[in-house]
């Protein structure tokens, strides 16, 4: 199955932590996007994020990757301090091919994706033809707010930042 990874992190060494998610599918990543810093998306008064998107083929089902996931931020301590508020690392699928779920613990594709430039700016990078649904990426960017799409700054590869 192939599935889109949005991971991020805005607390401790977000680079290791980013990584640690590298790390666990080294040789399922068809596609890895490099790593950027974005401003705090949905609640505002935050640290800046280090984001990055991984496209990966693994064997599991949507909601063992789910728990693979949810492994990696146990991992690195996570603790919810508050609904879209600061994390050490958060493991989101976007989309997984062909899946469309209402599972209240796995809604897929990801509903805040579309609007969201530190996801689909990473995406685009990482795969040039992407498609949210039926839908290109490229142009889910267009119809962002162009000064938001600006302030996700690429800061370089994960090999060149560890
Ligand atoms: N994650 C959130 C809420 N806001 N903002 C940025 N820039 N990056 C994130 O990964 C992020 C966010 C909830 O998961
Ligand atoms: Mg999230
Ligand atoms: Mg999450």
């Amino acid at each position: 199955m192939r599935a889109v990874l949005s991971i991020g992190s805005n607390l401790e060494d977000r680079v290791a932590l980013l990584d640690s998610v590298f790390a666990e599918f080294a040789d399922q990543i068809v596609a890895s996007s490099p790593v950027y810093a974005t401003p705090p998306w949905g609640v505002e008064d935050q640290e800046e994020f280090l984001n990055a998107v991984l496209v990966v083929e693994v064997p599991e089902t949507p909601l063992q990757l789910l728990r693979r996931g949810q492994a990696l931020e146990a991992a690195a301590q996570r603790v919810r301090l508050r609904h879209w508020g600061p994390r050490t690392l958060d493991v989101d699928i976007v989309q997984v091919e062909g899946v469309e779920s209402n599972n209240p613990e796995l809604t897929l594709p990801h509903p805040f994706a579309e609007k969201r430039a530190f996801v689909l700016v990473p995406w685009l990078s990482a795969d040039p033809q992407a498609k949210l649904g039926e839908r290109p990426v490229s142009a889910l960017i267009a119809e962002l707010d162009p000064a938001e799409v600006a302030a996700v700054r690429e800061l370089g590869r994960m090999e060149d930042l560890r």
